[in-house]
């Protein structure tokens, strides 16, 4: 006999089981519909001119970095840069809405960020010039190591923003990721137990568009990846990721929100990789022009400039001065990027491990002796 045969079959309905109910409720966690903006709003008058004067500088700053580092990528000066023209109100925005003592979680794409915390241009290009792993001390600036592998800096920030709350430290750890990092194994572990733990972490995705030639749609089905959140049970935000003091509005409340205790959030910044992936990539071979162009007239740096001129909050005095300032300094990028830096090879084995493995004091010792021989002959 089946269950369907079984007497009484037809008219038996389940009962719920007995325990269950939802645990949040879902609806004040879903991110809005639209992208938040503040540019060509009233939402501006809340900003102090001083922050906006100053995103713009940082903006115009950010993009002459990146043209500048791209060239020297030409001159063999740099190994590979990944630009973030087109993302700088992410980079910019992510950097000033930390504190001194919190720490920021870079990918390889965010070196504007890092810098725009106050990391030394170069030492920030020493990983790409393939110096040396890191370049930097992450602990001078709080800023972790610029993350190669996708999305691994994911949990290390939940990680450390967890030790930092059972320790009574004030820190909040913000981390930075793309739309591909999204689809990773890390970005779900990371997620998951930030919520659990309700770690004072803030996750920024930089939805550029594309994962090198992948576009967003063929690597999730998401509706929106600020809504992955709900299903860990944090708050989703979506933001223009082309609108700076938007950008760093939202992230401020997120961070000021784990900060007391209220647990992590991810916002989505939506925004677009104006270059190709990195200088050894062809954009034109995935993509086509009419979608650039399209996000050219999207551009954060147009956008808060005409909203600040409009403002009289910028004239054409301003507007040179901050471009005079970013030719400064590329300038001096340039002239410390085409000196040879000293290099010890064996610099390779340091800042490894806090204690050398043994592996690796063997094959130090290898290389060693080969520099030595090298040396001799
Ligand atoms: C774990 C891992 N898998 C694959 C790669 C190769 N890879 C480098 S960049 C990239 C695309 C990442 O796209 P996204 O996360 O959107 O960041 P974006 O480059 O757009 O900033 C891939 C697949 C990698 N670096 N790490
Ligand atoms: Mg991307």
């Amino acid at each position: 006999m089946t269950v369907q045969e079984l007497p009484g079959a037809a008219s038996y309905r389940p009962t719920p089981p007995p325990a269950w109910k939802p645990r949040t409720d879902p609806a004040p966690l879903l991110p809005d519909p639209e992208p938040y903006r503040v540019l060509g709003t009233d939402a501006v008058d809340g900003f102090a001119p001083e922050l906006l004067r100053r995103l713009y500088a940082e903006l115009v700053r950010g993009r002459r970095y990146n043209a500048q580092a791209t060239a020297l990528t030409k001159q063999g000066r740099l190994a590979v840069y990944p630009s973030s023209t087109g993302q700088e109100a992410c980079e910019v925005a992510a950097a000033l809405a930390l504190e001194d003592r919190d720490w920021l979680f870079p990918s390889y794409r965010d070196t504007l960020a890092a810098v725009a915390r106050g990391l030394d241009p170069v030492q920030a290009l020493t990983l790409l010039r393939g110096d040396w792993h890191t370049g930097y001390d992450p602990r001078e600036h709080r800023v972790a190591p610029l993350s190669t592998p996708l999305a691994t800096q994911l949990p290390h920030a939940v990680g450390l923003a967890h030790a930092a709350r059972l320790k009574g430290d004030d820190v909040v750890a913000l981390a930075m990721v793309g739309d591909g990092g999204t689809s990773e194994g890390d970005f779900h572990e990371a997620l998951n137990f930030a919520a659990v733990w309700q770690a004072p972490v803030v996750f920024l995705v930089q939805n550029n568009g594309f994962a090198i030639s992948v576009p967003l749609a063929k690597q999730t089905a998401a509706p929106s990846l600020a809504h992955k959140a709900v299903g860990y049970g944090m708050p989703g935000r979506l933001v223009d990721g082309n609108d700076a003091p938007a950008v760093h509005q939202v992230l401020s409340e997120a961070v000021a929100r784990a900060r007391r205790g209220g647990g992590p959030t991810l916002v989505e910044a939506v925004t677009y990789r104006i270059d190709a992936h990195t200088n050894a990539d062809d954009a034109t071979r995935y993509r086509g022009d009419g979608e650039v162009e399209a996000w050219r007239n999207h551009d954060p740096i147009r956008l808060l400039e005409h909203e600040l001129t409009e403002r009289g909050l910028l004239d054409e005095d301003g507007v040179r001065r901050a471009g005079e300032d970013a030719e400064t300094m590329a300038a001096r990028l340039r002239e410390r990027m085409n000196a040879d830096a000293p290099l010890d090879p064996m610099d390779l084995f340091a800042h490894v491990y806090a204690e050398q493995t043994a592996q690796l004091r063997e094959q130090a010792a290898q290389l060693r002796a080969e520099l030595d021989a090298e040396g001799d002959a």
